[in-house]
């Protein structure tokens, strides 16, 4: 199995997004484009020749070829020793925890997240470095610029790897070991978690349910829930991952997880239900009869986890993404500890969660996650919030109700416009932005703006800056409209509109959210003229 340098040319076209490269499995399959991207990140992370090397993916379709690929030219780019799951799986936090755990150099997670698998689905790669977090932007930007002068990849003939079987292999004096997926995710939930409390509530009769989505978090869940936890089989729905995650779509929200939001709202409702998404990082709650929306979450989770094992030391702060409800700064404000407010893109937390600043942080894209790990974390916010339910005796329910009376309720949506041409994605911006600079002081939907401008975010910690992270309208505590491009489509421009009221009177929260934020909604659309621009009479989706 010599090494051998093979001659090519570059082939991205474009640089990675918000998550990694996200790409269509067909241009995956492209000679020489998986290769290309790879050598680019060995050639711009020269620390991993040498070291300890982390791989894992979500399962999908191409995620075996493409792991082959890469544990092949890891070892012909030097790396010492290669870290990888069973059968190619890894979720997203399950990598992170392990780059830390084994001092690793880095690790490369083979995932699209929630976008659909199969061989017409997508697929995707991510470079997470040394600490278990995303490669930052000035790393992502050198692997982009070295991809597009790329002329040779270095790789073994003919590498024969078992990705299935558990212990060493070598490769070309590389190690590569074969590890149980879900062993040292668990040990972490446990030094995290209160697991007996949790078992008495399982074992009294308090019922859950889990959808893995036939996506990546199938074996974890079996493993903490049923094995450790003591919760019936059936209360873990889809649990196989599937190369195609069974035709179905692993994004937990309302649209995709409506299965689950009937359960909660029908009869017999278990009390706590949760999904995840592809590759485990994402997470939805809901209990009996209500949904429990992200930014939410992360607030009501933020005034709870002092009483958690793992956190009985308090908070030492609160980080959420600027489109995310200020639910969370309610909270932050309470127990005087700082919030941090940053643009969409988990690894801005990372610098927060490496310098200790902040414990718990979260988005409203379904991510909650703490300083456990470098990634948003699924299968911790469920829990987190198992925990909360055996340790309080109350219900999800009662835990919103009393969070909203003591700080007030923030209505929060997300309107998507899917799969736009570009130009009328970024008509819609320019013209919002063309809205902005009058809008000082002026009324929208009746509240006094207060803020009209372009989001942009200096890090506290090594002082870059990230420009355009999204444009705002803020009305005080009381409103907002923000809108931005998604960084992680694949197919044409996405558009985000996040819609937010605050209403602190509990005898005044009745509403459901569409309601409350239909004159926003108007709004928004008036002053970026989406309707007229894109030809789209309602979002695609709203979440
Ligand atoms: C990724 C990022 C998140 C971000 C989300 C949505 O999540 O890790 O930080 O909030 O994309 O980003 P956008 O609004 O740009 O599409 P995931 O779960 O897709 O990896």
């Amino acid at each position: 199995m010599p090494i051998r340098e093979i001659t090519t040319k570059p082939y991205l076209d474009q640089k990675p997004g918000t998550a990694g490269l996200r790409k269509k499995v067909t241009v995956f399959q492209q000679p020489h484009y998986l290769e290309n991207f790879l050598q680019s990140i060995f050639d711009c992370a020269p620390e991993i020749r040498g070291a300890t090397l982390v791989i894992g993916g979500d399962g999908r379709y191409h995620n075996r070829d493409a792991i082959r690929t890469a544990i092949s030219m890891a070892a012909a780019n030097g790396v010492r020793h290669i870290v990888v799951g069973q059968g190619g799986l890894l979720s997203t936090p399950a990598a992170s925890n392990l780059i830390r755990k084994r001092g690793a150099a880095g690790g490369l997670l083979f995932t699209a997240s929630h976008n659909p698998a199969g061989p017409d689905g997508d697929f995707g790669v991510k470079f997470n470095i040394a600490g278990g977090g995303q490669a930052g932007e000035g790393l992502t930007d050198r692997i982009y610029q070295q991809s597009k002068s790329i002329t040779r990849y270095r790789n073994c003939d003919d590498a024969d790897i078992d990705l299935d079987r558990r212990g060493e292999q070598t490769l070309e004096g590389t190690t590569i070991e074969i590890v149980d997926c879900v062993d040292d995710y668990a040990a972490l939930m446990q030094s995290l978690f209160d697991f007996d409390r949790m078992r008495d509530w399982i074992k009294k009769g308090h019922s859950l349910r889990f959808d893995a989505m036939h996506a990546v978090t199938g074996p974890y869940a079996q493993r903490i829930l049923v094995e450790q936890l003591g919760a019936p089989a059936g209360a873990i729905l889809n649990a196989n991952p599937l190369p195609d995650f069974g035709g179905g779509h692993p994004d937990p929200n309302l649209v995709y997880g409506k299965h689950l939001v009937d359960l909660a709202f029908g009869e017999g409702a278990p009390e706590l239900l949760a999904a995840s998404d592809g590759d485990g990082d994402r997470n939805m709650i809901l209990g009996r009869g209500i949904f429990i929306s992200p930014g939410d979450s992360l607030a009501m989770l933020a005034a709870n986890l002092p009483q958690l094992p793992g956190y009985r030391d308090g908070l030492r702060g609160i980080a959420r993404s600027m489109p995310t409800s200020r639910a969370a700064d309610r909270v932050a404000k309470e127990l005087k500890v700082p919030l941090y407010e940053t643009p969409t893109g988990w690894k801005f937390f990372c610098n927060l969660l490496d310098a200790g600043n902040v414990t718990i942080c979260g988005e409203e894209s379904f991510g909650t996650s703490s300083s456990h790990a470098r990634e948003k974390d699924g299968l911790w916010a469920v829990l987190a919030w198992l925990n909360v339910l055996a340790i309080s005796g109350r219900s999800v329910r009662e835990i919103a109700e009393a969070h909203w009376q003591h700080y007030g309720r923030h209505y929060f949506a997300r309107h998507d416009y899917d799969e736009l041409p570009a130009t009328h994605a970024e008509a819609v911006m320019q013209a919002f932005a063309g809205s902005l600079a009058s809008l000082q002081g002026q009324q929208v939907s009746g509240y006094e703006v207060t803020t009209a401008d372009e989001f942009s975010y200096q890090d506290r910690v090594d002082g870059s800056i990230a420009v355009a992270q999204g444009l705002r309208v803020v009305c005080g505590e009381q409103a907002r409209i923000v809108m931005r491009l998604s960084g992680t489509g694949t197919q044409g421009a996405t558009l985000r509109v996040y819609l937010e009221r605050y209403e602190k009177d509990p005898s005044a929260q009745g509403w459901n959210p569409a309601e409350a934020l239909a004159p926003l909604a108007a709004a928004a659309d008036q002053l970026a003229r989406i309707s007229a621009l894109t030809g789209r009479k309602a979002p695609s989706l709203v979440t």
